[in-house]
């Protein structure tokens, strides 16, 4: 015990150390946006109307007795998304249709005009005890296209819409992330609405300080690019949103996925993806549910290339999450356990090419999330050697970048000593958050990570290395 508080106290003044010397690379992530890219992965769920009537987007017309779950337990839905190793639960609060899944003041259209409970039931009520009783972070996605609530289209719904998000964190609040959609059609009387975005966020600000806002292009996370589930292997944080709205009118779709270098805001990338073809449930999908084995190329796509994951699992008609997903969830969660279970590189010895006085390189080793290690100021070619105590087998390599200080690292290549000379094995642009890249089998005790191009002088917190199944 005392062994480990004198090793943390010195890696915590290592940190501390760092922290006073090297030089930031702005823009830099918030402590809220840091926490989030913590999270890695978490469910969303697309649940309503849709789900009885099987479609993807409703008319708003729907009658609201439509809405009948008949066995809804979100402690199901809790549970297996805390046992999938998940770190939070989103869900469709209001989609396009406008059903509120709550009794809300502000619309007509919701929960309490339905049968289901005797119009007492309240989803949301729920699934934020369960989240809170499984220790998942809860988020909501609140739509601003309306296709239901008689003010859209008019710049009362404005007013509308911010008080309905108000309402809905106020009473099941806090909440993790705010997920705002970007299509805006038309509404019950065939207009659009212009939306006070301005306004919006700066309500969001107000009722949930310590929360993300989601859109196309942020405030604080921004869309992929596209809804497969795959970030892009060049993928800055940052990214330039002047001029650009969201929905139609946003950045082009590569440049969502890959950021911009020099891009003024820090704004990370987040790949929502539906673990089935359609993001509500349909009955006729149940045996096109992803396998573990896909949902594992999807985490290496996403999380592996410094982006979270946000998995829908739809619930179905019953209220309830299908066993057919579950059992994918359960088996995804265990070839990810099995594959992030040995860290090969766990404690190796660590040389460089530019030594930083006072800064041991074997902080990229020790584990610790915080610990971090860089060359000095202008350095920005370098290589870091981890050389093992005996001779391991891997194909998997995991690199982080320490963040907090801003994105730097532009190309890198990973070599292996073949017992006469090192020789490439994979090679990458970004790294961010996090970077996993397999490549095939290697024996050896010496690996080297080359950063041959780099914004600054390249902060790294980690390198790992891994024998894992390929996917
Ligand atoms: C889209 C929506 O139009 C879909 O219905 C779904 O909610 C997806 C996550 O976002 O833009």
């Amino acid at each position: 015990m005392k062994r480990i508080i004198g090793i943390s106290f010195f890696l915590i003044s290592m940190v501390a150390v760092n922290a006073q010397l090297i030089k930031t690379v702005p823009p830099l992530p918030t402590k809220t946006q840091l926490a989030w890219q913590d999270m890695e992965f978490y469910i969303f769920m697309h649940f309503g109307p849709n789900t009885f009537t099987d479609k993807e987007w409703g008319h708003g017309d729907e009658p609201e007795d439509i809405f009948n779950p008949t066995a809804l337990d979100c402690r199901q839905w809790a549970k297996i998304a805390r046992d999938a190793g998940a770190k939070g639960i989103i869900i469709t609060a209001k989609h396009h249709d406008g059903f509120c899944l709550w009794p809300s003041e502000f619309s007509t259209h919701t929960v309490r005009e339905s049968k289901w409970r005797d119009g007492k039931g309240d989803v949301l009520a729920e699934l934020s005890k369960a989240c809170k009783e499984f220790g998942l972070k809860f988020g909501i996605y609140i739509s601003p296209w309306d296709r239901n609530h008689p003010k859209y289209g008019t710049p009362e719904y404005n007013d509308v819409y911010a008080k309905t998000m108000t309402e809905a964190v106020k009473k099941y609040g806090p909440i993790f992330e705010m997920w705002w959609d970007g299509a805006n059609g038309e509404g019950p009387n065939g207009k659009k609405q212009v939306y006070d975005f301005k306004r919006f966020e700066k309500v969001v600000r107000k009722i949930a300080p310590d929360a993300v806002v989601f859109s196309d292009i942020g405030p604080d996370i921004r869309w992929v690019g596209n809804e497969s589930g795959i970030a892009s292997e060049t993928n800055w944080n940052m990214l330039d949103t002047a001029g650009f709205k969201r929905g139609a009118g946003g950045p082009p779709q590569d440049t969502l996925g890959t950021g911009n270098v020099n891009g003024k805001n820090w704004i990370p990338a987040e790949c929502d993806v539906s673990i089935r073809p359609g993001w509500f449930y349909h009955a006729n999908e149940d045996d096109k549910v992803k396998t573990p084995e896909q949902l594992m190329q999807l985490f290496l796509k996403s999380v592996g290339r410094g982006s979270n994951l946000l998995l829908n699992v739809p619930p179905d008609r019953r209220g309830l999450i299908h066993p057919n997903d579950s059992a994918a969830l359960m088996q995804f969660k265990d070839q990810r356990d099995a594959f992030f279970r040995t860290n090969l590189a766990f404690r190796s010895k660590v040389s460089v090419s530019d030594p930083r006085p006072g800064f041991l390189p074997e902080l990229l080793t020790d584990g610790y999330r915080f610990s971090h290690w860089a060359p000095p100021s202008g350095v920005t070619k370098c290589w870091i050697q981890l050389e093992m105590a005996t001779p391991q087998t891997f194909n998997t390599i995991s690199i982080e970048e320490f963040i907090e200080y801003g994105q730097r690292v532009a190309g890198f290549t990973v070599e292996v000593w073949d017992g006469e000379k090192f020789v490439e094995v994979t090679k990458g642009t970004t790294i961010g958050k996090k970077r996993i890249l397999q490549f095939p089998q290697q024996t050896s005790a010496k690996v080297r990570l080359n950063i041959t191009q780099s914004k600054a002088n390249p902060v790294l917190s980690a390198i790992k290395l891994f024998n894992s199944t390929v996917y």
